[in-house]
């Protein structure tokens, strides 16, 4: 006979923290949300990489592109780039995360010595920029000769067949800045010589970027930024358990910072294949996070074959029907609780702490707190982030209300059949896990990330801590009931604003 766990499965919304005593020098801006991102052996070495929020977006075709990645890696967290498409675009996805710097733009207006201000009239009205890089092979990359601004000639008075070498600044006299400056640094150059753009070189002389004096009030440096070692966005993407071999070698080829394996039940033996193949080829330390598991067996099996980190929760997605197709899955709360207690036996056990993940299922920005408090060391939202400019989905006007569509990876739409135990032979889903909706637009994530920590911040403040590594220690949860949860939202009153 089956054997029946006699404890609820329990969600975010049944519980509440209860208030610790709150101390004069405790406010929100001198919280910390800096948290770990893989394991490492707490309390005898610092975490080598370590988030600035705990905050990361879900490897979903509707959620996690490029655009999505730099803001979130610029606001501090980081954006886990979907699998669920071809091996080569998600590499571009990576790639054109990872160039991005902040102000440093690529420059789109480029022509050789050799061609003629008419070419520089005509390419003018196609982009409507004036600064042209004039460089050896007329490429974006090319050896910086010389620039071009409105400044450099007089329609006029020249004729339209003159050579650009013959009214160019020269590289002689232009003021560059080498490859590997600050944006603050570039911006300082900028006011010292009076100049409105500033080319960046690598050391042999070839355009790596521009930054215009008007750009710098807009880029400024943000200091949350998640960074690598070459001051680039870190970046993350997501693999399966069938293209590893292929998928993960051309990803790390690529430049990703972090790995994570995308499964809806990761408690199997694929993923102990797929972690093996990244420990024996990348090593004991390259980053990689497994899942999703939701009790102790599933984390002791991902964490003894190697995870850096581990994802806890199946079937509390929005978009998610996981538990009504196949009655698998764990109420997001009980999941977290039960995974944090084997992680904290594991650690007392080995020395080694693996970061929790909570995935899915994060309804309010409280609900972030609560996550944080049950012992993730950071979260993966889905909606929340399909909300904003930067992620992939179409922004509709649906009866008078602006929307962004929202759509599963295990839904007819994206079809990720890799995600899901559920293919046929020929590889294709034979029932949907998820499903295809609209979510209230939102507008810019930075916006609603800054409130939403606000709030996570103040919440850690009325328990007493600073640091989430303290809020995890000292959180005390209580179980609500449903008429608490009534009572806790504006009640017996007639709202204004509905
Ligand atoms: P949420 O933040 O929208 O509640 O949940 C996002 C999470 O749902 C993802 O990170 C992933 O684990 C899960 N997901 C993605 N697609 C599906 C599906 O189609 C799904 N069923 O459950």
């Amino acid at each position: 006979m089956a054997k029946i766990d006699s404890e609820l499965s329990r969600t975010f919304s049944e519980y509440l923290l209860l208030p610790n005593l709150t101390t004069r020098e405790m406010n929100s801006e001198n919280v910390s949300l800096v948290t770990p991102l893989v394991k490492y052996k707490k309390g005898r070495e610092e975490c080598p990489i370590q988030m600035n929020i705990p905050m990361v977006s879900a490897i979903m075709q509707s959620v996690s592109g490029d655009r999505m990645a730099i803001a979130l890696a610029r606001s501090g967290g980081l954006a886990f780039i979907f699998s669920s498409q071809t091996i080569e675009s998600q590499c571009e996805m990576l790639v054109r995360a990872k160039k991005y710097k902040a102000g440093f733009v690529s420059s789109d207006s480029n022509l050789k010595p050799d061609d003629k201000l008419s070419d520089i009239l005509k390419l003018k009205e196609k982009t409507g920029h004036s600064t042209v890089a004039i460089t050896d092979d007329g490429s974006a990359n090319g050896k910086l000769l010389g620039i071009v601004t409105s400044r450099d000639y007089r329609v006029s008075r020249l004729p339209s067949d003159a050579r650009i070498s013959e009214f160019m600044t020269p590289i002689s006299e232009v003021v560059y800045g080498q490859e590997g400056i600050t944006l603050s640094e570039a911006n300082d150059i900028i006011w010292d010589h009076k100049i409105n753009q500033l080319p960046i070189l690598d050391d042999e002389g070839r355009m790596v970027a521009f930054v215009f004096r008007k750009d710098y009030d807009r880029h400024k440096e943000n200091p949350a930024e998640f960074l690598d070692n070459h001051k680039r966005l870190m970046v993350g993407a997501g693999i399966n358990t069938h293209d590893y071999k292929d998928r993960a070698p051309a990803l790390i080829k690529a430049g990703v910072d972090v790995l994570c394996i995308d499964s809806s039940d990761g408690f199997s033996e694929w993923q102990k294949d797929t972690l093996n193949f990244i420990r024996e080829n990348y090593g004991p330390d390259f980053p990689i996070g497994a899942g999703n598991v939701v009790d102790a067996e599933g984390f002791r099996y991902l964490a003894e074959a190697g995870a850096s980190f581990i994802k806890v929760g199946i079937g509390g997605g929005s978009i998610c029907i996981t538990r009504e197709q196949k009655g698998i899955g764990r109420g997001q709360a009980s999941a977290l609780l039960k995974v944090a207690a084997e992680r904290d036996r594991y650690f007392a056990e080995t020395g080694v702490y693996i970061p929790l993940c909570s995935d899915g299922g994060i309804v309010y920005d409280y609900h972030m707190a609560l996550a944080l408090a049950m012992g993730a060391d950071f979260v993966m939202l889905g909606r929340y982030f399909a909300r904003f400019d930067e992620s992939p989905g179409r922004t509709l006007s649906v009866n008078g209300n602006y929307v962004k569509e929202y759509w599963g990876e295990g839904s007819e739409r994206a079809r990720n059949w890799q995600r899901y135990e559920n293919s046929g032979d020929d590889g294709q889903m034979l029932f949907a896990e998820g499903v295809d909706s609209y979510v209230p637009y939102a507008g810019k994530l930075k916006d609603n990330v800054d409130t939403s920590l606000a709030k996570v911040s103040a919440t850690m403040v009325s328990c007493g801590s600073l640091t989430i590594d303290e809020f995890q220690k000292k959180a005390r949860l209580v179980i609500v009931s449903p008429t608490s949860i009534v009572e806790g939202g504006a009640h017996d009153v007639i709202r204004k604003d509905s």
